[in-house]
């Protein structure tokens, strides 16, 4: 167990997969959490939580609930996929009422940022957390807004933040990209509590993967200067996952996979790389 913050811990999302798995985690560290979710926490309430309904596109609400918190961990908003419609209001405008929050309680945020936002990566590379954004949707594109926020608000308000891009936090890995991208739930909390207990962190950039031996795509994040190191790794699955390839040359050929090649309407293969000069 580590020291409970001084402050109660803000926790959005908290009804998702990954919120409840934080929920349950954090308050078995002894944390005082304020959970909130647009949909009621479907479990009994862990000790020391307490749970308000609240949409992220209610910024009074937003900034009521954060009152007193020292940390906002944020999973909330849409957390696939979707029509840009439905991803503005929770994940921009919600983003902003976060990280207004944040600067009012002098905060720091903790953002479940994804692989999303770097999705058109081809697997080949080995990208560092500084490379540049390349969204393979508008949920990924929402995510890339998000670490750039935290970014805005650090420069001008000295407002501090966690990026953590998650890979594929899952109880088990379940396909052969998994082998690279896979974040067990233990990591997972383990990553959250330094992130949040770390004594400094400015804005900063983690990859959310364990220590999987084809983790070879992501390098050179801040998970040393907050104390994290992944201890599961999905390396025992390769054996039974390797062949779990899709056969979709975009699926395979990019670190977003599936996400890549939903509602893709290229007629022709793009080239590699990110500047082509119009030559393909
Ligand atoms: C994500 O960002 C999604 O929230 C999750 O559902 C997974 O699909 C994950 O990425 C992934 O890339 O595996």
């Amino acid at each position: 167990m580590t020291r409970a913050p001084a402050k109660p811990v803000f926790l959005t999302g908290a009804s998702g997969k990954l919120g409840r798995v934080l929920a349950k985690s954090l308050s078995d560290e002894g944390w005082t959490l304020v959970m909130t979710d647009i949909v009621p926490f479907p479990e009994p309430l862990p000790r020391n939580a307490t749970f308000t309904v609240a949409d992220l596109n209610d910024g009074v609400t937003i900034l009521r609930l954060a009152e007193g918190c020292g940390a906002i961990v944020h999973l909330g908003g849409v957390s696939v996929e979707r029509p840009f419609e439905e991803v503005l209001g929770p994940n921009i405008r919600g983003l902003f009422h976060i990280y207004e929050a944040a600067r009012r309680e002098k905060a720091r945020v903790i953002f479940a940022s994804s692989n999303h936002s770097i999705g058109f990566h081809e697997r080949t590379e080995s990208i560092g957390a500084d490379t540049q954004f390349l969204p393979d949707g508008f949920y990924g594109l929402s995510k890339a807004y998000g670490e750039l926020m935290g970014r805005l608000y650090w420069f001008k308000h000295g407002v501090e933040s966690v990026n953590v891009r998650i890979g594929s936090a899952y109880p088990e890995p379940i396909n052969a990209r998994m082998l690279s991208t896979w974040l067990s739930y233990g990591d997972l909390s383990r990553l959250v509590v330094c992130a949040v207990t770390a004594e400094k962190t400015g804005t900063c950039v983690v990859w959310g993967a364990s220590d999987n031996g084809r983790m070879t795509w992501w390098r050179d994040d801040a998970r040393a200067e907050l104390g994290w190191k992944p201890t599961d790794s999905a390396d025992p699955y390769a054996g039974q996952l390797s062949g779990a390839v899709s056969g979709d040359p975009v699926e395979e050929r990019y670190m977003g996979g599936a996400f890549c090649s939903l509602g893709y309407s290229r007629s022709a293969p793009a080239p590699a790389g990110l500047f082509t000069n119009g030559k393909e």
